[in-house]
Order: C-alpha cells, then structure tokens, then sequence
C-alpha cells in the first residue's frame, strides 16, 4: 500500500489527506500528521473522498449527443465538434458571443488555463465560476474598504483571539475543522459570539447567539457600531493612524437607537451592549463571516458593514484579529486568484486597465479585448436573448447550483451549444451537446489555495478512469485545434510558473518552495519570500482603509399574504454542493435524509403538519414536495433548506434578484407559501421536462 500526500476536495479549510493506495485503487483516506491546518484531523467528508471519485462512480469516455441521446465519442471527435462550434459562434457574433464558467474545485493550473484560453484563444472576457454566487460580495466591498477580499488572516489565529465573532457561517457543518478550532479556544477563555437567524450547532454552543431576523444584518452591525461610538469605545489611534474620516459614518449613524436596532433586528438591546462591549474591549477580535452574509442584494453592502465594524474597533492588522470571509470551495480562493472573473486577470489585476492589458497581450502573444466581460448569472441572461450561442461549463453544477432553476435550464437549452467537463453526468451534464471525461483531484498534479490564502500542491494518486483528461490539458488540445498553441505546456509545474511570473502577489512562489514549507500563503514576492499569515499590518493595499456608511436594505421578496414564509436556504455537513461527489458515498447518505424543509414546530402545528410528512412548497418561481422536519433551530415564520438534493431543488424556488455591485443574487431569502400532502404519502422527486427527457436519452 502507498500514501500519496494530498488537499482535500470539497471544502475551503484545505486539510491535509493521504490518499492510500492498493493496486491502482484509491481504498481509503488518512489525515497528513502535522498539517500546519488539520493538525492531523479531518471532518466525515474528507475520509469519504474516495467515494467521489471512484472509478464505477466516473465518466470514462467522452459523449456526443444525437437525437436527444448520449453515445460515446473518441477525444478527437468530440474534441473537434467542440471547436468547430465555437468557431462557428465566434464567426456568428465575435468574441461577445461565447464563454467560459470555470471550476472553484479544479486546480489553479485548470483556472488559469481557463481564464487564458478565454481571453487569449476565444478573445473574450465573458469567464467567471461560482465565486459570483458566494462571495463575490466579499471581493468587491473589501476591495473598496481595504483593497484585498480574501481573509487578511490565518486559520490559526483564532487560537490568539480572545473574542470570536462568527456572522451568518455555520462553521461546524461548513468549514469543519475552523468550527472545532473555534470551540477549542472556547475552551480555553475565548467568548464565542454567533450571529445567525437559525439556532446552528455553533450558535447552542455560543457564549452568546444574536439570533437575528433573516436579512437585518445592516441593522445590526450599524446598531452595534452605534452603541461603541456612543460610549467612545471605536479605537481612536487605529482610525487616526490607519483610516480615511470616520466623520461621515459617524454622522450617518448619529440617529441610530439601541430600541430602533432591537425592533429592527429582534435582538435584545442587553445582548446588542453586551456584543459591542466585548468586541471593542477585546485585546484580539476574530471576525469570520459566509453565506449569511454576502447572499443577499445588499451583499456587498453588508460586507461593508462588517468592514466598518472591524474597522472602528482597529480589529484587523494584527494576530488573532481580522476580516476574514470564509471561502467555500476547495479552491475558490485559487479561481479567484487565477483571474475566472470577468473584470480581472490573475493577482486581481484589472482588465480595464489599459496597462495590464498590454502586459497580457504581450505575454500570450495574443492580442485583448477592451470589451467588459459578463458574469455567470449575465450569460445566462445573454442565452436566453440569444445573444450567447456556445458556452463551455468546465466543473459546475448550475442547473441545482444557481438561483431560479426553471430560468437556468431554459437558458442553457436556449444555447446552440453546450459542452461540460465532468467527473460525473450531473444533471448540468445532462444538458449539454458533449459531455468531456476529467481527471478528479486524485490523479492530477496541481495546486489548491485554502481559504486563508495558503497555496498547497496535489499529486496523482492513481491513474484517470478510462480516457479521462485534465482540465487544462482539455482546454489545450483546444486551443490548438482553434489555431493557438499558447496553452501547450510540459507539465502542471509549467502553467505555475507562466502565472507566477505574470502575477506580482504570486512572483516568488514555486513547487519547490511550496513542499518546503507546506503550502505558503499569498502575497508571496521579494518583500514576503516565506509568504504572508497576515494581511494589512503596515498598510492597506489602499493605503488607508474607507469606513463608507450604509444602510439597511430588506430582501426583495417578503413574507405577504400569498406566499407566508420567510424561506432561506444553508448546507448540512454531510453533503457537499449539488451532491454530485458526496451522495456517491453510502457513509454520508446513510447519515442524512435526503432533502428536508426545516420548519419551527408551532408553525407545523398551525398547518396540522407531523415530523416527517410530505408537504409541497411553492415560491413565484417554481414547485417542490419534500419532507418537513419539525424543529426550533429555525424561528418561528422562517423556514430553512439545503441545495444539495436534486429531487427536491431547493433552487427552484430561489430569488435570482441581484446585489448592483457584485451581481449576487438572493440565494438566502425569498418567499414561499407550504401545502401538506395527505399523511403517509411520499414526496414527489422533482424533475423538469428538460430533465424527464434528457434522462429518457440514456
Ligand atoms: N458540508 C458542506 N460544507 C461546505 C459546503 C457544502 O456544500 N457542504 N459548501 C462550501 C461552500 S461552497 C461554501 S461557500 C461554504 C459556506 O458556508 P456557510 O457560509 O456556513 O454557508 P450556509 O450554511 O449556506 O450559510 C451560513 C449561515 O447563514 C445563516 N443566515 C441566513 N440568513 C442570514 C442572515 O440574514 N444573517 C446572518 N447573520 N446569517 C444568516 C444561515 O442560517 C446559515 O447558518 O461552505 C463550504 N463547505
Ligand atoms: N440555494 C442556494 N444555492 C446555492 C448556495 C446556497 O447557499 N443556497 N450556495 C452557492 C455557493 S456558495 C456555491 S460555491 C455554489 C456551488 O455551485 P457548484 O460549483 O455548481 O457546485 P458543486 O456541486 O460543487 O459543483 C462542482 C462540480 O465540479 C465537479 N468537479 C470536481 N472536481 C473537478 C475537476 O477537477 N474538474 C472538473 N472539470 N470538474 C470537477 C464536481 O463533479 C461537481 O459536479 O452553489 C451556490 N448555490
Ligand atoms: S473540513 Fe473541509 S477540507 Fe477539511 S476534511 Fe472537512 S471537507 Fe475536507
Ligand atoms: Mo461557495
């Protein structure tokens, strides 16, 4: 038996695997002894990776659709018609015309590669992956407070803080291995402090819950900073040192009252100056924040809030202290980084800069668009108008994934060609006009950021199943086959070297430096050689940090008459995205009852509803049935479901409504009205027609 030294695939924290081998199959997995952020643990996903990417589990071949029915295809013929369609679309209507949605769970050699065969090969912007719909809140409005969206500081931190404040994360499912650090240093003295509108595990643990109405995040955080500027407890030498005027903010906020906070937001005003005490008085503060945070049309604007927050307290620039947005997928911080957004090339440097252009043009030998890019949710949109012909969907699941799913499907069958790259046929892949076989993280060299910004290597630990292929080796072949050769690199260790030299945060990092240290954290350059754990201790990438005032926006869609339920939507710790990996585990499935709605049980008992009866659920956009589970971890008019169940798609109900800034839609609040099914009846798996049909074709 062998032990190949890995990242784990599903989650942002990055712990480190050992992927054990026997004849050519992986058997199990082990936790890295030591690891600088697992510390020798894993969560119950992370042991069940080799289920998701078992061989029997796998596409092998590549699939070509004739007649509304899948047949297996050589690489060359499926190769072909891929180029021979998007060079149709780009002689149909140019550059604006095609696109690339890129991989949060490929590596940064596969994202790179995707954001270059965009812009250099396709000659469009039109690339972005799912970070749109997570937190790409969190890369605007830090950049406008601070300069820089990732988490200025590291997991191990929160050992050295004294005040914990989580803000709508559900860090033990989610980010398993942070939720144990945090309850760790509980342990130790540490005040543990949850805002979430749903009684999490975290949050029954919690020194204190602020147990929020769903959406009143600005409120709160305005209210909060209000009680610390009153009482003069904002830290006055940070703001002068290291901050543009806080004057404005604090005008902004003058008339804000602890009651107007309390009613706005449902918290009680003790707990509001308890909360603004022990967060301004606090040595070191930790401030962690998700989805309840950015999923929002005011997610940028909430991010700011956090961001003023910190700001004023002078939380931020030091150990144990920080704004740190917890990234979700394995490597979403690494696509971000890598450039799969529409307006910046890798290292965040900005496509509408003229400069940065020319620099590229010249590196790839290939000449740039100066038109703007659209984003994931833009070319769904562009599909439907016919404006977007071929689009290429290389790792992602957006038919259970984005908001609104009878919109998405209708957008994706609206296309003249589609083509996913996949390990598995997920119901995105059903879709599609060819479907390409890719390599899983277990048989590819490459390279994972973790959430705190730490670059970490993979490496094969068996071979590909059947025919399959990497990512960027795919987006290569294609290339040439479009007339460009710019992306026929030797090997993995090549592609980081080219982004290396052309991203300034990355100029000092190599492979060699990187299984030296165990992974090392951007910025790494001549003025940080070993790398960054902290963010902004001198200066800001700005310079000085903004405090810029903002107020509370409702979600666009409120409980009324029609519809009676507020409906949000979260993850459970079992299941990981759409399914596609973790429900090929038996462990993980036997763990979770697929799909449930979390409903509080008064509300079931208005309703006449038992545990565990069927009931439909029906929002302005679509319908499901699934099972009710009764329970108080949810508020009483508020009801709560996770998007990992493709028979009951809790994305068929979702808000595509957006946030201006960041083009984040509504992901944790819409509407919904909840009809019982007769008891004893089983719910309905839910399929729509594009699915009935495509799944008849197999
Ligand atoms: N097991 C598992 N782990 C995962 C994933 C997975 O699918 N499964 N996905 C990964 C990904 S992609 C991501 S982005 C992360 C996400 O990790 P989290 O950010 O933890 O994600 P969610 O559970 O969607 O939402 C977090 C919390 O926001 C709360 N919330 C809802 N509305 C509000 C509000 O108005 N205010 C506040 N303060 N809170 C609110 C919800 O109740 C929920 O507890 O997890 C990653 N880890
Ligand atoms: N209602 C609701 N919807 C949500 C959310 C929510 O909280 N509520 N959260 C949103 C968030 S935060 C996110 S990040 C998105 C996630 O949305 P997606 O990214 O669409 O979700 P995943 O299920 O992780 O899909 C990733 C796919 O990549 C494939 N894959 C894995 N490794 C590789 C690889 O190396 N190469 C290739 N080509 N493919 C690979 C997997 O098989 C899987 O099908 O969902 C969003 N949707
Ligand atoms: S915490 Fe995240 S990275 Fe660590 S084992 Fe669990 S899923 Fe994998
Ligand atoms: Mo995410």
């Amino acid at each position: 038996m062998r032990v190949t030294p890995s990242i784990c695939t599903f989650c942002g924290v990055g712990c480190g695997i050992g992927l054990r081998v026997e004849e050519g199959w992986v058997i199990g997995v082990e936790p890295q002894p030591g690891h600088p952020v697992s510390q020798g643990q894993l969560c119950a996903k992370g042991w069940s990776s080799s289920f998701a990417v078992d061989p029997g589990n796998r596409l092998t071949t590549p699939l070509i659709k004739e007649h509304g029915r899948f047949r297996p295809a050589s690489w060359d013929e499926a190769l072909q018609r891929v180029a021979d369609e998007f060079g149709a679309a780009l002689q149909a209507l140019g550059p604006q015309g095609v696109g690339v949605i890129s991989c949060a769970r490929a590596t940064n050699e596969d994202n790179y590669a995707a954001q270059k065969f965009a812009r250099a090969v396709l000659g469009t912007h039109n690339v972005d992956h799912c970070a749109r719909i997570c937190h790409s809140p969190s890369v605007a409005g830090l950049a406008r407070t601070l300069g820089s969206g990732a988490m200025s500081n590291s997991i191990a931190d929160i050992d050295l803080a004294e005040v914990i404040l989580v803000i709508g994360a559900d860090v033990t499912e989610n980010h398993a291995m942070i939720g144990a650090r945090m309850l760790r240093a509980q342990a130790r003295g540490a005040k543990l402090i949850v805002v979430d509108p749903r009684k999490t595990r975290l949050a029954r643990l919690a020194d204190l819950h602020l147990q929020l109405r769903l959406g009143s995040n600005i409120a709160l955080l305005n209210g909060l900073l209000q009680i610390i500027l009153a009482n003069g407890w904002e830290n006055r030498a940070f703001l002068a040192a290291r901050c543009e005027d806080i004057e404005p903010l604090r005008r902004h906020l003058a008339g804000v009252t602890v009651e107007q906070t309390s009613a706005q937001t449902g918290i009680a005003a003790a707990d509001l100056e308890r909360v603004a005490y022990l967060f301004s008085h606090a040595k070191t503060a930790f401030t962690a924040y998700g989805m309840g945070i950015t999923q929002f049309q005011s997610g940028t604007n909430n991010v700011i809030a956090v961001s003023n927050l910190v700001l004023a307290c002078g939380q931020i620039g030091r150990p144990g202290t920080g704004i740190n947005p917890l990234r979700g997928q394995n490597n979403v911080q690494g696509a971000c980084d890598m450039g799969c957004l529409p307006n910046v090339y890798p290292g965040y440097q900005a496509v509408s800069d003229p400069a940065v252009r020319a620099k590229f043009a010249a590196a790839w030998g290939r000449p740039q668009s100066d038109q703007s890019g659209l984003t994931s949710l833009g070319m769904t949109k562009a599909a439907l108008a016919g404006e977007l012909r071929a689009l290429m969907i290389m790792g992602e699941e957006p038919v259970l994934t984005d908001p609104d799913q009878n919109h998405v499907a209708s957008a994706l069958a609206a296309l003249d060609f589609l083509v996913v790259v996949e390990l598995t046929l997920t119901e995105t892949a059903r879709m599609a006009d060819v479907v390409l076989p890719a390599v899983a993280f277990s048989e590819k060299h490459g390279t994972f950021t973790n959430c705190e910004r730490r670059v970490q290597r993979i490496r094969p630990a068996i071979a590909p199943p059947g025919t399959a292929r990497g990512d960027w080796q795919i987006l290569a072949e294609l290339a040439t086959r479009l007339g460009c050769r710019g992306l026929d690199w030797a090997d993995a260790e090549a592609v980081f070297d080219e982004m290396a030299q052309l991203t300034p945060s990355f100029s000092a990092m190599t492979y060699a430096g990187l299984d030296l240290h165990q992974g090392l954290q951007w910025p790494c350059n001549a003025a940080n050689p070993q790398g960054s754990p902290v963010l902004h201790v001198e200066a800001f990438p700005i310079g000085r940090a903004r405090l810029l005032p903002v107020s509370q926006v409702e979600p666009d869609e409120l409980p009324d008459a029609e519809y009676p339920f507020a409906f949000t939507t979260h993850r459970l710790h079992f299941h990981y995205g759409g399914g596609s990996m973790t429900r090929k585990s038996p462990l993980l499935e036997r763990e979770t009852p697929a799909a449930l709605l979390f409903m509080h049980p008064e509300d079931g008992i208005a309703l006449g509803l038992r545990d565990q009866q069927a009931v439909g659920v029906r929002s302005r956009r679509g319908y499901l049935e699934t099972r009710v589970h009764l329970t108080d971890d949810v508020p009483r008019g508020t009801l709560a479901m996770p998007y990992h169940f493709r028979e009951a798609p809790c994305n068929r109900l979702t808000n595509g409504a957006q946030d201006p800034v960041s083009k984040m839609p509504e992901l944790k609040a819409c509407a919904v009205a909840v009809v019982p099914l007769a008891v004893g009846v089983a719910p309905r798996a839910q399929a729509g027609a594009w699915q009935e049909s495509a799944h008849a074709s197999l």
